[in-house]
């Protein structure tokens, strides 16, 4: 059986990865990977500080070809959600992370360092088959803190493979992407699809519009992105001198989005700007990837395609019964059952045994089916789970953090339309004081505490909130 990543052990001189123009080849990167592997010494956990850099890639192929589970930890956490990732986690060994601002754990991780230029160590890679864990991805959820999601080598290599397929890619693709390296998305499909499938991943340090259009222009096959980063790539195209910006797109074999809805006038406007569809696919850090329409499907505005080889997917009803209807207007919850599926939440039994029942993982999303059967995702149930930016945002999380400071009194979250985030986080607060520079604290405290995509982009001061006889918020009379 072959490795996860298969053509890291079967490449030389091939580029493998580049982070902003710095560069390695398969054989450099998986001698500088050896020698992180030897250096972990058998360590079975290792948490690695997922800057976007060249050492956090060499980090994540040692860890995983060493056998160990890499917790990928977003860098601009804030102190108290990093200390709950990494005391939740509880690594042996913490890779590439600064030497100040961590909190003190007992026992504290063995502390480690990449260096590009070190040589030696085997990378034994255990096999694709492996139920055994690979990653642990934090995720929120409505309330409390973020969980982590197991990922085996199993979920991700049979996952790799069928969009593999579904999207015809194979090693002549140069995907270009400048999404964050802790999340599936940019981590998963991002990295380990170009290192598993053999073709080379150019990520560019971070977004910029110009930047990618650039690299497209430049040998990029395949453009990876959030709804976002369309928008934006979609008004720089229109700008004055943005004829470049269109020429990168236009070059491209693939536009692919997910992580969030891509909006039909997102869509037509980079059809209108370079003729070409961008392909949405549907996935979540539980299960990877879901839904896609394929590299020679049509690609329709907000129709995210049809199950990806090998996974099944049904429509289920309030019951829990499924729906067979394809009319694109009955709508159900989505279910999913396959190779794909996370093995649990980390430290969690309960809240894994809610979401995954008689092996289909409950996905709380809305959808509706195509007479052609394509699907659409239409909703979703939980209406405290936010979207900004492609990040999922519990509105629980962000009223802990708010009700923290002193100058709160009561705290309520929600996300509004956003052009250009998708939903924006919207905090209605009734302060306990004065409220001069109130928002600006607010807002700062949350960046500092969580995460800066957590942070409210609006601060709204009312006199009460509105609840209900229980002393709920009634979050609807809010929004309206
Ligand atoms: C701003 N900043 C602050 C503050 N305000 N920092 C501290 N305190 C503040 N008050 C900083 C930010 O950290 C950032 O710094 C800069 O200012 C701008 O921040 P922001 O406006 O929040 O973000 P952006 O730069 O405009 O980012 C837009 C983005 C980003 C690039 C689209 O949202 C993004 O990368 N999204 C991708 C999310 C993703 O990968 N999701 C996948 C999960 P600096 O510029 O230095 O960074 S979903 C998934 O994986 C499933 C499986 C799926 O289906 O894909
Ligand atoms: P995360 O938990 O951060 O992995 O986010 C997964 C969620 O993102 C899914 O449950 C969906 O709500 C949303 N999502 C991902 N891809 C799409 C898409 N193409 N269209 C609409 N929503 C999406």
């Amino acid at each position: 059986m072959a490795p996860v990543l298969t053509a890291v052990a079967e490449l030389d001189g091939t580029p493998a990865v580049s982070v902003a123009g710095r560069g390695l080849a398969y054989g450099e990167l998986r001698e500088a990977a050896g020698a992180v592997g030897w250096g972990l010494d058998g360590a079975a956990r290792v948490a690695v500080w997922a800057e976007p850099s060249l050492e956090f890639c060499v980090a994540a192929v040692g860890v995983l070809g060493a056998g160990a589970t890499l917790v990928p930890v977003n860098p601009r956490l804030g102190r108290s959600e990093l200390r709950h990732v990494l005391t939740d986690s509880r690594p042996e060994v913490l890779i590439g992370a600064p030497e100040h601002g961590l909190p003190n754990l007992d026992p504290s991780p063995r502390r480690l360092e990449v260096d590009l230029t070190a040589r030696g160590g085997e990378l034994a890679q255990l096999d694709a088959e492996d139920e055994r864990p690979a990653l642990i991805v934090y995720t929120s959820g409505t309330t409390g803190r973020p969980k982590g999601v197991v990922l085996s080598r199993r979920a991700i290599a049979s996952n790799l493979d069928a969009i593999a397929a579904a999207w015809a890619w194979t090693r002549d693709d140069v995907l270009v992407h400048g999404l964050p390296l802790f999340h599936v998305h940019g981590l998963v499909l991002g990295l380990f699809g170009p290192l598993r499938l053999g073709g080379s991943v150019r990520h560019l340090g971070g977004f910029d519009p110009t930047v990618a259009a650039a690299v497209l222009r430049d040998g990029g096959t395949m453009l990876f992105g959030v709804p976002t980063m369309y928008h934006r790539l979609g008004r720089a195209a229109e700008a004055p001198g943005g004829g470049e910006v269109a020429d990168g797109l236009r070059r491209a074999r693939l536009l692919v989005s997910g992580s969030a809805p891509l909006p039909a006038p997102e869509f037509e406007r980079i059809l209108r700007l370079t003729g070409q569809g961008v392909l949405e696919r549907y996935g979540m850090t539980e299960t990877l990837m879901n839904l896609t329409v394929r590299a020679d499907g049509p690609r329709r505005p907000g129709r995210v395609g049809v199950p990806v080889p090998g996974v099944e997917v049904r429509l289920l009803d309030e019951a829990g019964a499924e729906i067979a209807a394809c009319d694109g207007e009955t709508m159900g919850e989505i279910a999913v059952r396959g190779p794909n599926l996370f093995s649990g939440y980390l430290n969690r039994p309960e809240a894994t045994a809610e979401v995954l029942r008689d092996g289909w993982f409950h996905t709380g999303d809305l959808a509706t089916r195509d007479p052609d059967g394509y699907w659409r995702i239409v909703g979703r149930r939980a209406t405290d789970l936010i979207k900004t930016g492609g990040y999922k945002v519990g509105a629980g999380e962000v009223e802990a953090a708010l009700l923290d400071h002193p100058r709160v009194l009561e705290a309520a979250v929600t996300g509004e339309a956003d052009p250009d985030l998708g939903e924006r986080i919207v905090a209605w607060i009734v302060p306990s004081g004065p409220v001069d520079g109130l928002e600006r604290a607010l807002v700062a405290h949350v960046a500092a505490e969580l995460a800066p995509h957590k942070r409210p982009r609006e601060v709204r001061v009312v006199e009460q909130l509105p609840r209900n006889a229980l002393g709920k918020v009634i979050k609807q009379q809010l929004r309206r």
